[in-house]
């Protein structure tokens, strides 16, 4: 709890000191990079020819422009359950936590996992998996903690598992290399277009998976990735790269998340890449104060999800974040998910707060109140993956 308060005043005292323009009136027009035509010009009018000619053309402009390759290879990866509890949470869970080690030229880092599986499930379960920036002890399961509610998410019959991001990359300036960087993926950091934080992050999640395709308690085709704030930007890029990951759910990611950078509203590429550089490759500083000239926007990583599902949560007061930006990036991301034969019909414009719009395989909401992850976004997320899962014929 401590912890999260730390973290509201740190983000409430970032946003007043960067003060970015809050005005709708003062926006202005933007025109965004086309999703559907091909960098020779080519037309993308099918499924086909997205998955061969765009989707590797998208991939490579946000690895080389944002957020940095994510290396595939290793040597080994092991999984120890270090502790379990079959009788937690009232005998209704079991909880484990699960060491996973991964090897690369005799190096090795550990990631720990803590994950609750429902007792009474009948088959194996959807797992929601968070990227967790807010430290390990923001994932207890008290019934208080509506950032990770693990008893609300074992009730709805899903599984509950997160990981600390400093198990990967520290989420600090310099510190960030010492994890996977620097013991496994030395090389990464001498090219421009290197993994960095965010990369990382999102790379640990994939490794979490691969966990869950060896537990049998687990449906491992029907993983949840969640993130909120830049937990949410690596939810989106790790979803983008690891087509395991059926939803994406990004909680108030913002900029360099679910928001259009060329829309001049909340935070900007020049701020985040001022304060954060160490999320990102260095040449996505560039287009500080020069977002028109970035060859992607964020519709375009959204629809790196298509045919899976995304969900964007918003909170009114959460302007940093822009809820219209990310909302504006799902309705343009809709024409790759048509290509798949999605009949998605998102309004024009933002749903009203607390309203839930569910278009499947798309999904938005935007609550009141300010920046956080709480029991409402939760049950919202529930409802969409309960929905999509029910309704996905390849589930
Ligand atoms: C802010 C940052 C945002 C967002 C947020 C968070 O300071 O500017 O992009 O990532 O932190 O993670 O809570």
């Amino acid at each position: 709890m401590k912890r999260q308060l730390i973290y509201l005043l740190l983000f409430t005292l970032t946003t007043a000191l960067f003060a970015q323009n809050t005005d709708e009136s003062k926006v202005g027009t933007y025109v965004l990079p086309e999703l559907l035509k091909s960098q020779s010009g080519e037309e993308i009018n099918s499924a086909e020819k997205w998955n061969a000619i765009r989707r590797p053309e998208i991939l490579k402009l946000f690895e080389d422009n944002v957020y940095g390759q994510v290396p595939k290879d290793f040597d080994k990866i092991e999984f120890k359950v270090l502790e379990q509890n079959k009788k937690a949470l009232t005998g209704k869970a079991t909880y484990k936590k699960v060491a996973i080690y991964v090897i690369r030229n005799k190096k090795i880092i550990t990631i720990l996992t803590d994950l609750f599986i429902p007792n009474n499930a009948k088959k194996p379960v959807p797992a929601f998996l968070v990227i967790n920036h807010r430290g390990g002890e923001t994932m207890n399961a008290s019934p208080e903690n509506e950032f990770w509610p693990a008893e609300e998410i074992i009730n709805s019959g899903y599984a509950m598992a997160g990981f600390d991001v400093k198990d990967v990359a520290p989420d600090h300036k310099t510190d960030y290399v010492n994890q996977v960087l620097t013991r496994l993926y030395p090389e990464q950091m001498t090219q421009p277009s290197g993994m960095r934080a965010l990369g990382a992050w999102g790379w640990g999640a994939s490794r979490i998976i691969d966990y869950f395709e060896t537990d049998k308690t687990i449906d491992a085709k029907k993983v949840i990735v969640v993130g909120h704030s830049r937990g949410g930007k690596a939810a989106l890029w790790c979803g983008a790269q690891d087509e395991r990951v059926a939803i994406a759910v990004s909680n108030e990611s913002g900029n360099s998340g679910a928001k259009i950078s060329r829309r001049n509203f909340g935070e900007t590429v020049e701020t985040i890449t001022r304060v954060f550089p160490y999320w990102f490759v260095p040449k996505y500083a560039t287009f500080a104060n020069n977002e028109n000239n970035l060859p992607i926007d964020q519709h375009m990583l959204l629809a790196l999800m298509a045919p899976r599902a995304v969900y964007v949560a918003s909170a009114a007061d959460d302007g940093w974040a822009d809820p219209k930006g990310q909302y504006l990036a799902l309705v343009a991301a809709q024409p790759v998910f048509e290509l798949f034969n999605f009949k998605t019909n998102l309004p024009e414009n933002m749903p009203s707060n607390n309203v839930q719009e569910i278009q499947l395989p798309l999904g938005f909401h935007n609550r009141d109140g300010g920046h956080d992850m709480n029991l409402f976004d939760w049950r919202q997320f529930v409802k969409f993956a309960d929905e999509y899962f029910k309704n996905n014929n390849n589930k």
